[in-house]
């Protein structure tokens, strides 16, 4: 295995809405690129999205390197394909339809050919992580699985990310004396709700609103708003690193504060027919196991609150967020375990290497 040289790595996404597709593309090829010394070229269909992460991109330029990473606009592929250095591995992300002449070009290069798909803690995509699908043109795509466990395809986790890292930034509340809570999360009237009780609660705290789905309120003394200015994707982990508790989305920051070892809530990307709900508790289930009993029934209130599952009453409601509150070192002792778990798992990157490592000695 050391002495295996990953060349070539083509990454596909198209974007459907927000950040997050952009997102777990731009890391995936990041951490190939600079951890793995892979060439990685990645085609996307949405260079403003991307340039949001990363403002050194050019949103007019259809081809261009930056960072070292190669990167194509979605509508040149068929320009350029035949004159870069042909792949090893194909990944599409989330089941985006390759075009004809990429499925091609596997074929010729017995290229493996990864789908990397949404992240889920569910056990049905352990079972499925890996599994060969036959395509039309002969070769197997396989299901690339990311997840919270040894049998999962792990999680994208840069080398940064170790067990040393206690206290590398002063928490907010440490200078004001207030908790600091940051939101980056999806429209949804649970916010006013949210907001109303922990005014009723004479919560003292300020609370950096992120994303532009959830306007700025009117200040509600003595909660102070402010709204979170858009950082690049780099300096996103120091950002949040500086709150007490966090709420995040999607899934590429929903990965980036359970590195930040924080207290937080996942506002869970919804999907049809409430499939979103056996996702959100897949995951929660498996981090409760950390959890002191007393955390466990507030923390699933309130998170299912969030998510749409059911609606509190006042008292509830304000009762959940007391017993955090007032257990507070306990929620963060937690959440740091569950960091430290996860610390053990290979990351999908390694994994991504393993496969094609394996592909290229042993057809599996
Ligand atoms: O933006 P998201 O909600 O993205 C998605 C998409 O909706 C996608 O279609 C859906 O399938 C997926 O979620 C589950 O959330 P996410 O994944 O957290 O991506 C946001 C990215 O933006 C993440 O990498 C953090 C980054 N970010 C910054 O870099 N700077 C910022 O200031 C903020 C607020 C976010």
């Amino acid at each position: 295995m050391m002495d295996f040289q990953v060349s070539s790595i083509w990454i596909f996404c198209r974007v459907i809405d927000n950040f997050g597709d952009a997102a777990v593309a731009r890391r995936l090829a990041k951490i190939l690129h600079q951890e793995h010394m892979a060439h990685v070229v990645l085609f996307i269909d949405d260079l403003k999205v991307l340039s949001h992460l990363d403002p050194q991109i050019n949103v007019n330029l259809p081809a261009q390197v930056v960072g070292g990473l190669r990167i194509v606009h979605w509508s040149y592929i068929n320009n350029l394909i035949n004159h870069l250095p042909k792949p090893d591995c194909v990944i599409e992300t989330f089941a985006c339809e390759l075009p004809d002449s990429v499925k091609n070009i596997i074929q010729q290069n017995n290229a493996l050919w990864l789908n990397f798909e949404y992240l889920t803690a569910e056990k049905w995509a352990e079972e499925q992580h890996l599994l060969p699908s036959l395509q039309a043109n002969g070769v197997n795509k396989r299901f690339y699985f990311m997840g919270f466990s040894h049998n999962s395809g792990g999680l994208l986790r840069e080398k940064y990310i170790t067990n040393d890292f206690s206290g590398r930034f002063p928490l907010l509340s440490q200078f004001s004396g207030r908790l600091a809570i940051y939101i980056f999360a999806y429209r949804s009237p649970i916010w006013h709700t949210w907001f109303t009780c922990w005014k009723n609660m004479n919560l003292k705290a300020n609370v950096s609103i992120a994303g532009g789905q959830i306007f700025l309120p009117y200040q509600k003394a003595p909660l102070l708003f402010q709204k979170s200015q858009f950082v690049p994707q780099d300096e996103f982990d120091d950002l949040i690193a500086q709150f007490d508790v966090l709420v995040v989305r999607g899934e590429d920051s929903f990965v980036r504060a359970q590195y930040a070892g924080k207290p937080f809530f996942w506002h869970i990307y919804p999907q049809e027919n409430q499939a979103h709900l056996s996702k959100l508790h897949a995951f929660w289930d498996k981090v409760y196991k950390y959890f002191p009993a007393d955390l466990i029934n507030a923390h699933r209130l309130l998170s299912d609150e969030l998510n749409s599952f059911h609606k509190l009453d006042e008292n509830i409601r304000q009762q959940c967020w007391q017993v955090l509150l007032q257990n507070f070192e306990q929620w963060q002792t937690a959440m740091l375990a569950w960091r430290k778990f996860l610390l053990t798992l290979p990351s999908a990157t390694q994994e991504i290497v393993n496969c094609l490592s394996k592909h290229q000695n042993v057809k599996f």
